[in-house]
């Protein structure tokens, strides 16, 4: 009898996924990680999490499209691919989708040496001056705004001044190969309005947002104002997060890493009635189904929205 419970234990060990390609093991979460706020992380952590993204340009790809692309590179590839034709924006499956990618990367982060949780920019406590938030940092953040004068991309994109992603030279641009250096372009303040479009996540916006009770009436109000206007605002005509390949700026993990943020705060403010809570049209004329699968392209296995509707169940064990 022994001998049987250590050879069951020995056969779990062994199918324990070693490489972030594997299935996410779906276990009892009993000890959740904490995903922390990047303007309250320690410097040593921020240091850590920098030199990870810096490693995933130094990573082969999972997915070889083009040969000489990066696990960097997988990310904005994967997002722009699965958005012409849409497939993870505009529908139900916009939050649950874009949780797995967040949580995919922080497996990816894992295999670069950073050993803490994924980390989020809270842009609902910078709304007023986003231009001064603590991520924009040109030494312990992701540099700033890009530049008129800053070299080598042309007129139609507009490469980061500072911060240690200036040289990162990102290799898609929507869903083509199209090299250039890391750009934003942030949309200038006028009158009554913020810069980076800071009204598009204000107090009374999320106010709005999260007077809905219904998930199907949620996620969309969530999806585009907060979510939309950033994007937009850090990333104008000309830098990164505009296009579908807006992964290629690392904030925009951060970026979607707080709007999982507010789907938690919103599900854990009713967690009875709103935990499994998934409804909605989706872009092919179905309702939606916490059966769904969500596509992955290879960067990562194909999963069920019902496994990462909870993030301390399923395949997921983390908190906020
Ligand atoms: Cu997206």
């Amino acid at each position: 009898m022994k001998f049987l419970l250590l050879a069951t234990l020995a056969t779990a060990a062994l199918a324990l996924p070693s490489d972030p390609l594997s299935a996410r093991q779906k276990k009892t979460c009993t000890n959740p990680k904490l995903r922390k706020d990047w303007a309250k992380a320690t410097n040593a952590e921020k240091k850590s999490y920098i030199d990870a993204v810096l490693c995933l340009a130094t990573k082969p790809s999972r997915l070889k499209v083009p040969t000489h692309s990066t696990l960097y590179d997988d990310f904005a590839w994967v997002h722009a691919k699965l958005t012409d034709p849409q497939r993870i924006h505009a529908e139900p499956v916009f939050l649950p989708w874009h949780r797995y990618f967040v949580q995919v990367y922080e497996d990816a982060l894992h295999s670069c040496g950073y050993t803490g949780a994924a980390m989020y920019w809270d842009w609902t406590a910078d709304w007023a001056a986003p231009s001064k938030a603590a991520v924009w940092n040109p030494v312990l953040g992701f540099g700033g705004n890009g530049s008129d004068s800053a070299d080598g991309n042309g007129p139609l994109k507009l490469r980061i001044a500072d911060g240690p992603f200036r040289n990162l030279r990102p290799t898609y641009w929507n869903g083509d190969v199209d090299p250039h250096w890391l750009s934003r372009d942030w949309a200038p303040a006028y009158p009554g309005q913020p810069e980076l479009i800071g009204n598009a996540y204000s107090p009374s916006i999320m106010e709005e947002v999260f007077s809905w009770t219904e998930y199907e009436r949620f996620w969309p109000a969530l999806e585009s104002s907060p979510h939309g206007g950033l994007h937009a605002g850090v990333g104008g005509g000309r830098g990164d997060m505009g296009p579908t390949s807006s992964p290629n700026d690392p904030i925009f993990f951060l970026h979607h890493a707080m709007v999982d943020k507010l789907w938690w705060e919103w599900q854990r403010a009713d967690r009875d009635n709103r935990i499994n809570a998934y409804k909605g049209m989706r872009n092919d004329g179905q309702e939606a189904s916490l059966e769904d699968m969500m596509p992955m392209l290879k960067l990562a296995p194909d999963a069920k929205v019902k496994d990462y509707i909870d993030t301390e169940g399923g395949a997921l064990c983390y908190k906020y």
